[in-house]
């Protein structure tokens, strides 16, 4: 008797075991049961790092949208010269506005910041070289007809994002169809197959908005060269056809009949090079025949398998799993209005929380552009906001799940484009501001536009060249990397941190004070916004971090303590607020989705409600002032902002809110954020910063380490009872698994990559643990103390 009882034990542990494997090995998928019809709410995006593509589905006709992060229209002119221009408008009263604030003149500067140049800007608007901001720019569409007959039946599309390979499926008389679609990164190629279980024929054709230099079909390559019109960029396509088919070539349209099989291998090249001041040069038709010479010997499996390799090599560094229930089986549209409705599906939440580390390896791998307002999927010539890069909120938070997230390597393109602003922001601080050190504004093109934008004063941010630096530094912070850290980032740092030393200004009681100052996007121009203060700060305190670390610099990291303890400290208003600007000014109905003051909460570090438990209640106040609703970034700022604040609930209930079903095709500035059917981020429209700040949202609700601790399971939901984490990363190079019971931690582990004391936190619990090396440490929850 005991002998069978334990026998079956047995085989229940082995049938859980099995189903638990099934279960974790089941591909993370969107779905649909019909072909996508508009680009921005259904079509799926797959890339390669370098190209971003959409597919649609269609049976008839497939249509691949395709854009290459480097085709940029705009630049014609050098930065200096749109400095120039811009001084000429608003910015020529800039030197009055801070000599009248260095005379304690603050209400007469103000005036004049606020009247004079936000009226001359306008006036200067149209005969300003800014108009040549340019804006990054689609390609083209490649068109695939395929011939059947008979009604569509058995229809699927899907997304696997566990492979990063997009599929249709269809049946049409008695024919099965099938097309697979997937981003090559070591190759850097595209490629798309279609298949037919009886030979068809297929009619493609490229269509592009820019301008044809000349076209060419040769053997089984088709190439386009094509340029922009404004600027003369120049770049081409190329794909190569594998077919068991017979190809023929005609007017522009390449016909291929009795097949049973198309392989498209497709790649792109402009002759960008991200090198002030000419952005030019760069032999795109030599590098687009090595690309095509190398992927020559490779089959349609060869680059699938190399992809594979290659995608799983990131992308299964962290598995989440929340638990049950999950709705699987009916199509993602459907599953996000059940799931918005009120539905518990922790299986949509993993989906989404992977789609953003996804999207971040198909869209920024090392070599290519850093991602921009929508990654690298655009479809169109005049795309919102130039589809550029924004310093005050948006490219930040396109990368704040790179280190966190495990994709440390995604996070060189951003470094690189950093990198490459440096000598013409240098321009920009001292045009403007007579400073040394570095600047960005607000808005920042592929050309070096480090400017004050010419909308004033929505388009004067400084602070945005810190706030990119802090990504440089947390590079660091994760990876240890000291040849990194003193080749590579602190020199940047050095230069943002001197801008701040020199900007900063007294304000006549011995606080150092940002002036003029601006708090994106809202109010005037005036003196001492917080956000500055706390961005100053940011970059002052890792800049003499980073000298300690290096041995470097002692005398430079005196004074620039000296400054940071100078800053006017961060204020508590008179409804308990945390100030958003030097004077107790905030407004409590004021429903803004730039939280701005609260930087220093989050991606900052400066407030902390261990360290600095006032000023996180302060912040708390802000926040809950602000409310719940927003664009599509915001929403995702503030499941940052609350898993910081440690309230689970509340930033799952944010969590919950970004993926709001949005099929709204508008703008929308206040409170119109969510997500469309291809779960891609609504502001709206499409941004992808949204699924980006979700998905560090998430990891923040599960670690957090800003502080130096290592802080485990800090905003954990009532929504997610039971569950594992594995892989995250926390600074020091250490590696987190976590697994949690009934709402408590169950074990975590920790594996560093140096041997090193940590301390770490859960709850009340504060625990120091000794790290070797390469050597995983578990530890239960009952070992914590
Ligand atoms: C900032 C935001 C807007 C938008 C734009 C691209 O200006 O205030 O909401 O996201 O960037």
């Amino acid at each position: 008797m005991n002998i069978c009882l334990t026998r079956l034990f047995t085989v229940l542990c082995l049938l859980s075991l099995t189903h638990r494997v099934l279960a974790q090995k089941e591909p993370l998928r969107l779905w649909y049961n019909s072909p996508a019809k508009d680009w921005m709410t259904e079509a799926l995006p797959i890339g390669n790092g370098h190209i971003g593509a959409m597919f649609f589905g269609d049976p008839d006709e497939e249509r691949i949208q395709f854009s290459e992060g480097s085709l940029w229209a705009g630049g014609k002119n050098a930065n200096a010269e749109y400095n120039f221009g811009i001084k000429e408008g608003a910015y020529q009263y800039l030197p009055k506005v801070r000599e009248l604030l260095a005379a304690g003149k603050t209400e007469e500067a103000h005036k004049l910041a606020n009247k004079e140049m936000t009226g001359a800007i306008h006036e200067k608007k149209e005969n300003t070289p800014s108009s040549d901001f340019g804006a990054q720019q689609t390609t083209g569409d490649l068109y695939v007809k395929v011939s059947h007959t008979g009604p569509i039946k058995k229809f699927h599309r899907e997304l696997n994002i566990s492979d990063a390979v997009g599929k249709v499926t269809y049946e049409a008389g008695t024919g099965k169809f099938t097309r697979t679609f997937f981003g090559n990164y070591p190759s850097k190629v595209m490629v798309y197959q279609f298949t037919s279980t009886a030979p068809e024929t297929y009619t493609i054709r490229f269509v592009s908005p820019h301008q044809k230099d000349y076209e060419q079909f040769t053997k089984n390559h088709y190439t386009f060269g094509g340029s922009l019109k404004d600027n003369h960029q120049e770049f081409e396509t190329t794909y190569r056809i594998d077919t068991d088919g017979k190809p023929g070539f005609k007017d522009g349209i390449l016909t291929v009949t009795g097949a049973k099989k198309v392989t498209l291998i497709h790649t792109i090249a402009t002759d960008y090079l991200m090198q002030f001041p000419a952005y030019k040069g760069n032999d795109y038709k030599k590098a687009n025949k090595k690309v095509m010479a190398a992927a020559a010997g490779k089959t349609f499996e060869t680059l699938l398998a190399e992809q594979q390799k290659d995608y799983h090599s990131l992308f299964n560094r962290v598995s989440l799993s929340l638990g049950k229930p999950a709705l699987k089986s009916i199509p993602t549209d459907q599953r996000q209005k059940a799931y918005y409705a009120g539905q518990a599906d922790s299986g949509l939440e993993e989906l989404y929380f992977q789609y953003g580390r996804y999207l971040m390896i198909s869209s920024t791998r090392p070599g290519t552009m850093p991602m921009s307002l929508q990654g690298k999927w655009n479809d169109s010539t005049n795309p919102p906001w130039a589809n550029d890069y924004h310093t005050n909120i948006n490219v930040q938070m396109l990368y704040w799940p790179a280190e966190v997230t495990n994709l440390s390597e995604c996070h060189l393109p951003l470094i690189d484009f950093t990198k490459s602003i440096v000598e013409p922001g240098k321009l920009a601080a001292k045009e403007f501001f007579d400073t040394r050190g570095w600047i960005v504004n607000t808005m920042l093109n592929a050309y070096g536009y480090t400017a004050p934008g010419w909308d004033f004063p929505w388009g004067f941010f400084p602070g945005g060249a810190a706030w990119l630096s802090q990504h440089l530094w947390e590079h660091y912070a994760f990876t240890g990397d000291k040849t990194y850290l003193k080749n590579t980032a602190y020199p940047i740092m050095k230069e943002a941190s001197l801008f701040w030393m020199d900007y900063l200004t007294d304000d006549g009681k011995g606080n150092l004070v940002s002036a003029p100052s601006y708090s994106p996007e809202q109010g005037g121009i005036s003196t001492g916004a917080t956000m500055d203060h706390e961005i100053a700060w940011d970059i002052l305190t890792n800049t003499i971090d980073a000298a300690a670390v290096l041995g470097t610099d002692a005398d430079f990291a005196q004074k620039a303590k000296t400054i940071r303890d100078k800053i006017l400290p961060l204020q508590v208003g008179k409804w308990k607020q945390l100030q958003e600007w030097r004077e107790d000014l905030d407004d409590s109905t004021n429903k803004h989705r730039h939280v701005s003051h609260l930087f220093a909460l989050h991606p900052g570090k400066q407030i902390s409600l261990t360290q600095t438990p006032a000023e996180a209640q302060a912040a708390k106040v802000s926040l809950n002032a602000r409310g719940d609703d927003g664009t599509g970034w915001s929403l995702a700022w503030k499941v940052n902002f609350w898993a910081r604040l440690q309230d689970g609930n509340r930033a799952h209930k944010l969590f919950k809110s970004v993926m709001r079903p949005v099929s709204n095709k508008g703008t929308n500035m206040s409170d119109g954020g969510g997500s469309y059917a291809n779960l891609l981020c609504a502001h709206p429209p499409f941004q992808l910063d949204g699924n980006m700040g979700s998905t560090a949202g998430v990891a923040e609700m599960l670690l957090q380490s800003q502080t130096g601790v290592i802080e485990l399971l800090p905003a954990l939901p009532e929504a997610w009872p039971s569950g594992q984490v594995k892989g995250l990363k926390a600074r020091g190079n250490v590696t987190v698994d976590e697994t949690w019971e009934a709402g408590k931690l169950s074990t975590v582990t920790l594996l560093s990559q140096t041997t090193q004391e940590k301390t770490i936190q859960y709850g009340s619990k504060i625990t120091k643990v000794s790290l070797v090396k390469g050597q995983a440490k578990t530890l239960k929850a009952e070992d914590l103390n």
